[in-house]
Protein backbone atom coordinates (compact mmCIF):
# COMPACT_ATOMS: atom_id res chain seq x y z
CA UNK A 1 0.00 0.00 0.00
CA UNK A 2 1.15 3.62 -0.52
CA UNK A 3 2.27 5.47 2.58
CA UNK A 4 0.82 9.09 2.24
CA UNK A 5 2.41 10.26 5.45
CA UNK A 6 -0.77 12.04 6.64
CA UNK A 7 -0.64 12.65 10.84
CA UNK A 8 -3.49 13.19 13.02
CA UNK A 9 -3.31 13.50 16.79
CA UNK A 10 -6.60 13.39 17.86
CA UNK A 11 -7.57 15.18 21.51
CA UNK A 12 -4.56 13.55 22.61
CA UNK A 13 -3.73 13.67 26.91
CA UNK A 14 -0.14 12.68 28.07
CA UNK A 15 1.26 12.82 31.93
CA UNK A 16 5.07 10.80 32.28
CA UNK A 17 4.94 7.65 34.21
CA UNK A 18 4.22 8.91 37.76
CA UNK A 19 3.66 12.13 37.11
CA UNK A 20 0.52 13.50 38.86
CA UNK A 21 -0.23 16.15 36.38
CA UNK A 22 -0.62 16.04 32.30
CA UNK A 23 2.21 17.60 30.11
CA UNK A 24 -0.38 17.55 26.89
CA UNK A 25 -3.62 18.45 26.55
CA UNK A 26 -6.26 18.07 24.60
CA UNK A 27 -3.81 18.17 21.37
CA UNK A 28 -5.68 18.01 17.87
CA UNK A 29 -4.46 18.89 14.67
CA UNK A 30 -3.49 17.08 11.21
CA UNK A 31 -0.16 17.50 9.05
CA UNK A 32 -0.81 16.17 5.42
CA UNK A 33 2.16 15.11 2.82
CA UNK A 34 3.35 18.39 1.26
CA UNK A 35 2.72 20.38 3.94
CA UNK A 36 5.07 22.08 7.24
CA UNK A 37 3.52 22.26 10.47
CA UNK A 38 5.72 24.54 13.50
CA UNK A 39 5.09 23.97 16.94
CA UNK A 40 6.27 27.11 18.77
CA UNK A 41 5.96 27.61 22.90
CA UNK A 42 8.24 28.32 25.92
CA UNK A 43 10.81 26.36 27.28
CA UNK A 44 8.84 23.27 29.14
CA UNK A 45 5.64 23.80 27.26
CA UNK A 46 5.45 20.20 25.78
CA UNK A 47 6.77 20.42 21.72
CA UNK A 48 9.44 17.40 22.60
CA UNK A 49 6.89 15.41 24.27
CA UNK A 50 3.89 16.30 21.58
CA UNK A 51 6.56 14.60 19.04
CA UNK A 52 7.50 12.01 20.98
CA UNK A 53 3.75 10.40 21.14
CA UNK A 54 4.12 9.45 16.98
CA UNK A 55 6.99 7.38 17.15
CA UNK A 56 6.04 6.00 20.38
CA UNK A 57 8.30 6.99 22.47
CA UNK A 58 5.17 7.27 24.65
CA UNK A 59 1.87 6.35 24.28
CA UNK A 60 -0.99 8.99 25.49
CA UNK A 61 -3.37 8.99 28.16
CA UNK A 62 -6.44 9.71 26.43
CA UNK A 63 -6.95 10.31 21.94
CA UNK A 64 -5.28 9.11 19.59
CA UNK A 65 -2.14 9.69 17.23
CA UNK A 66 -2.95 7.95 13.86
CA UNK A 67 -0.36 7.46 11.06
CA UNK A 68 -2.59 7.39 7.59
CA UNK A 69 -5.80 7.13 9.50
CA UNK A 70 -4.27 3.88 11.58
CA UNK A 71 -3.83 4.38 15.54
CA UNK A 72 0.43 4.08 16.08
CA UNK A 73 -0.41 1.57 18.83
CA UNK A 74 -2.16 -0.77 15.90
CA UNK A 75 1.60 -0.44 13.92
CA UNK A 76 4.36 -2.29 13.88
CA UNK A 77 6.76 -0.63 15.43
CA UNK A 78 9.71 -1.10 12.54
CA UNK A 79 7.20 0.20 10.02
CA UNK A 80 6.85 3.33 12.46
CA UNK A 81 10.49 3.66 11.95
CA UNK A 82 10.30 3.16 8.21
CA UNK A 83 8.02 5.82 7.76
CA UNK A 84 8.96 8.37 10.48
CA UNK A 85 12.23 9.99 10.79
CA UNK A 86 12.33 11.80 14.43
CA UNK A 87 15.57 14.40 14.67
CA UNK A 88 15.76 14.38 18.29
CA UNK A 89 16.57 17.75 20.42
CA UNK A 90 19.85 16.35 21.34
CA UNK A 91 21.24 14.82 18.31
CA UNK A 92 22.93 12.15 19.03
CA UNK A 93 26.05 10.70 17.22
CA UNK A 94 28.32 7.88 18.42
CA UNK A 95 31.61 6.70 18.12
CA UNK A 96 32.37 5.58 14.89
CA UNK A 97 32.85 6.83 10.98
CA UNK A 98 30.67 9.90 9.64
CA UNK A 99 29.06 7.00 7.42
CA UNK A 100 28.52 4.60 10.26
CA UNK A 101 26.41 7.16 12.00
CA UNK A 102 24.74 8.42 8.69
CA UNK A 103 23.84 4.73 7.63
CA UNK A 104 22.36 4.38 11.66
CA UNK A 105 18.79 4.39 9.90
CA UNK A 106 19.73 2.65 6.55
CA UNK A 107 22.64 0.16 6.72
CA UNK A 108 22.49 -0.30 3.04
CA UNK A 109 22.98 3.41 2.33
CA UNK A 110 25.17 3.91 -0.73
CA UNK A 111 28.00 6.54 -0.26
CA UNK A 112 25.85 8.65 -2.88
CA UNK A 113 23.15 8.76 -0.76
CA UNK A 114 24.73 10.34 1.81
CA UNK A 115 26.58 12.79 -0.20
CA UNK A 116 23.44 13.67 -1.28
CA UNK A 117 21.66 13.44 1.79
CA UNK A 118 24.89 15.99 3.42
CA UNK A 119 24.45 18.24 0.47
CA UNK A 120 20.72 18.99 1.86
CA UNK A 121 21.66 19.25 5.03
CA UNK A 122 24.14 21.99 4.36
CA UNK A 123 26.87 19.57 6.01
CA UNK A 124 28.72 18.29 2.74
CA UNK A 125 31.33 20.53 2.82
CA UNK A 126 32.91 20.67 6.31
CA UNK A 127 32.45 16.10 5.66
CA UNK A 128 34.63 16.70 2.33
CA UNK A 129 37.08 19.20 4.08
CA UNK A 130 38.08 16.20 6.42
CA UNK A 131 40.59 14.15 5.62
CA UNK A 132 39.18 10.46 5.23
CA UNK A 133 35.53 12.45 4.25
CA UNK A 134 32.91 9.89 4.85
CA UNK A 135 35.36 7.49 6.97
CA UNK A 136 36.43 10.60 9.54
CA UNK A 137 36.01 9.67 12.62
CA UNK A 138 33.26 10.70 15.22
CA UNK A 139 34.40 10.46 18.66
CA UNK A 140 31.90 9.40 21.52
CA UNK A 141 28.75 11.79 21.73
CA UNK A 142 30.21 13.59 18.46
CA UNK A 143 32.22 15.79 20.86
CA UNK A 144 35.05 16.44 17.93
CA UNK A 145 32.21 18.22 15.80
CA UNK A 146 30.83 21.72 16.52
CA UNK A 147 27.00 21.40 17.66
CA UNK A 148 25.62 23.10 14.50
CA UNK A 149 27.67 20.22 12.67
CA UNK A 150 25.87 17.55 15.25
CA UNK A 151 22.80 18.86 14.20
CA UNK A 152 23.59 18.88 9.92
CA UNK A 153 25.07 15.39 10.38
CA UNK A 154 21.34 13.82 12.42
CA UNK A 155 19.34 16.01 10.11
CA UNK A 156 21.32 14.06 6.98
CA UNK A 157 21.12 10.69 8.92
CA UNK A 158 16.91 11.37 8.48
CA UNK A 159 17.61 12.50 5.01
CA UNK A 160 18.84 9.00 4.08
CA UNK A 161 16.26 6.96 5.42
CA UNK A 162 13.81 8.70 2.79
CA UNK A 163 10.92 8.95 5.34
CA UNK A 164 7.50 9.90 4.79
CA UNK A 165 7.40 12.16 7.85
CA UNK A 166 9.79 14.33 9.06
CA UNK A 167 9.90 15.71 13.14
CA UNK A 168 12.32 18.13 13.67
CA UNK A 169 12.62 19.06 17.44
CA UNK A 170 14.95 22.55 17.24
CA UNK A 171 17.21 20.89 14.76
CA UNK A 172 18.03 24.51 13.26
CA UNK A 173 18.54 26.44 16.28
CA UNK A 174 22.53 25.97 16.59
CA UNK A 175 22.99 27.32 12.66
CA UNK A 176 23.16 31.02 12.16
CA UNK A 177 20.45 32.18 10.24
CA UNK A 178 22.03 31.96 6.76
CA UNK A 179 22.82 27.93 6.98
CA UNK A 180 19.49 27.74 8.75
CA UNK A 181 17.82 29.39 5.70
CA UNK A 182 19.37 27.74 3.24
CA UNK A 183 19.23 24.45 4.96
CA UNK A 184 15.55 24.53 4.91
CA UNK A 185 15.12 26.00 1.51
CA UNK A 186 17.24 22.43 0.23
CA UNK A 187 14.83 20.82 2.60
CA UNK A 188 11.49 22.22 1.15
CA UNK A 189 13.12 20.97 -2.65
CA UNK A 190 13.91 17.44 -1.64
CA UNK A 191 11.10 17.20 1.18
CA UNK A 192 8.48 18.63 -0.64
CA UNK A 193 6.23 15.42 -0.59
CA UNK A 194 6.67 14.98 2.98
CA UNK A 195 4.70 15.59 6.19
CA UNK A 196 7.39 18.29 8.39
CA UNK A 197 6.83 19.05 11.55
CA UNK A 198 9.45 21.57 12.77
CA UNK A 199 10.03 22.48 16.63
CA UNK A 200 11.49 25.36 16.47
CA UNK A 201 13.10 28.39 18.69
CA UNK A 202 13.49 31.19 16.04
CA UNK A 203 10.51 32.90 14.28
CA UNK A 204 12.33 33.14 10.96
CA UNK A 205 12.78 29.41 10.61
CA UNK A 206 9.07 28.65 10.55
CA UNK A 207 6.92 32.06 8.74
CA UNK A 208 6.64 30.01 5.83
CA UNK A 209 5.00 27.12 7.55
CA UNK A 210 1.35 26.06 6.17
CA UNK A 211 0.73 25.87 9.90
CA UNK A 212 2.12 27.44 12.88
CA UNK A 213 1.02 26.02 16.68
CA UNK A 214 1.45 27.97 20.05
CA UNK A 215 1.85 25.56 22.32
CA UNK A 216 1.47 27.21 26.12
CA UNK A 217 1.37 24.58 29.05
CA UNK A 218 0.62 21.63 27.13
CA UNK A 219 -2.07 23.14 25.32
CA UNK A 220 -2.58 24.50 21.69
CA UNK A 221 -3.88 28.12 22.53
CA UNK A 222 -3.50 29.50 19.13
CA UNK A 223 -2.94 28.52 15.65
CA UNK A 224 -2.42 29.57 12.13
CA UNK A 225 -0.23 31.39 9.56
CA UNK A 226 2.38 33.49 10.58
CA UNK A 227 0.36 36.28 9.27
CA UNK A 228 -3.04 35.26 11.02
CA UNK A 229 -1.13 35.15 14.50
CA UNK A 230 0.88 37.85 14.44
CA UNK A 231 -3.06 39.47 14.21
CA UNK A 232 -4.90 37.58 16.60
CA UNK A 233 -2.41 35.73 18.88
CA UNK A 234 -0.79 37.80 21.95
CA UNK A 235 1.21 34.70 23.34
CA UNK A 236 2.67 34.64 19.06
CA UNK A 237 3.14 38.38 19.83
CA UNK A 238 5.28 38.24 23.00
CA UNK A 239 7.47 34.86 21.35
CA UNK A 240 7.65 37.39 18.22
CA UNK A 241 9.25 39.97 20.33
CA UNK A 242 11.15 38.21 22.97
P1 LIG B 1 12.15 22.99 25.53
O1 LIG B 1 12.76 21.89 24.74
O2 LIG B 1 12.98 23.38 26.70
O3 LIG B 1 11.80 24.18 24.69
O4 LIG B 1 10.77 22.46 26.17
P2 LIG B 1 9.63 21.55 25.52
O5 LIG B 1 8.51 22.44 25.06
O6 LIG B 1 10.20 20.60 24.53
O7 LIG B 1 9.06 20.74 26.79
P3 LIG B 1 9.10 19.17 27.09
O8 LIG B 1 8.09 18.48 26.26
O9 LIG B 1 10.47 18.65 27.06
O10 LIG B 1 8.64 19.15 28.61
C1 LIG B 1 7.30 19.42 28.99
C2 LIG B 1 7.15 19.14 30.46
O11 LIG B 1 7.36 17.76 30.70
C3 LIG B 1 8.15 19.86 31.35
O12 LIG B 1 7.45 20.26 32.51
C4 LIG B 1 9.18 18.82 31.70
C5 LIG B 1 8.40 17.54 31.63
N1 LIG B 1 9.21 16.40 31.16
C6 LIG B 1 9.94 16.35 30.02
N2 LIG B 1 10.51 15.15 29.87
C7 LIG B 1 10.13 14.41 30.95
C8 LIG B 1 10.39 13.08 31.37
O13 LIG B 1 11.10 12.31 30.69
N3 LIG B 1 9.81 12.68 32.55
C9 LIG B 1 9.01 13.50 33.29
N4 LIG B 1 8.48 13.05 34.42
N5 LIG B 1 8.77 14.77 32.93
C10 LIG B 1 9.30 15.22 31.77
MG1 LIG C 1 12.06 20.29 23.82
Amino acid sequence: AALAGVVEYRNVTFAYPGAESPVLSNISFTARPGQTIAIIGSTGAGKTSLLSLLPRLYDPAEGQVLLDGVPVDRLDRAEITKRVALVPQRPYLFSGSIGHNLRFGKTEATDQELWDALRVAQGESFVREKKNGLDSRISQGGTNVSGGQRQRLCIARALVTKPRVYLFDDSFSALDVATDARLRAALKRTTSDATVIIVAQRISTITEADQILVLDNGRIVDRGTHEELLETSPTYQEIVES
